[in-house]
């Protein structure tokens, strides 16, 4: 019984911990992985963006989808820039991204962080609460491209 509860929650640690766990065959798998976890962010992030901009007509359930979107997706990429992965395919990632790891997880935290508010605002189906919440989380995208992402 207790090795099966030792197990059981083991199990239940290594699928809570999906993203940080993830391994890759090769630094170039890492750095599409997170490409592309940032590319397709950067999709459904734009699309709320044009809303809370006024450049796209506000509705409230496909700001929802993409602000889901973006908050489940903003958990991902982080693996992908795991030890050794600084080269091994053209990246924009500056050095700085391995050798300040502890800030560039805060840097990722706090998108994490903002984006879960941006999904809970636009659940409230108010572009108001849209525009209020879409600053702090486009902020966080930008701190961080300022300081790890080379032009
Ligand atoms: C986007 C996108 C980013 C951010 C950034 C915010 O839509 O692709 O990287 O917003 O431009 O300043």
């Amino acid at each position: 019984m207790k090795a099966f509860a030792v197990w059981t929650l083991a199990a239940a640690t290594a699928t809570l911990c999906v993203p940080a766990a993830a391994q890759f065959a090769k630094a170039e798998d890492a750095i599409k992985y997170r490409q592309s976890a940032l590319f397709v962010m950067g999709q459904h992030f734009g699309r709320l963006g044009a809303m809370a901009n006024g450049k796209a007509p506000f509705d409230a359930k496909l700001a929802q989808e993409n602000a889901d979107v973006v908050a489940s997706i903003a958990r991902l990429p982080w693996a992908g820039f795991a030890p050794g992965t600084d080269k091994g395919a053209l990246t924009k990632a500056k050095p700085a991204v391995w050798a300040e790891q502890a800030r560039f997880k805060e840097h990722a935290d706090k998108l994490e962080a903002e984006t879960v508010k941006l999904a809970a605002a636009a659940k409230t189906g108010s572009l108001d609460n849209l525009k209020a919440a879409f600053g702090p989380a486009a902020q966080t995208c930008k701190a961080c491209h300022d300081d790890y992402r080379s032009k």
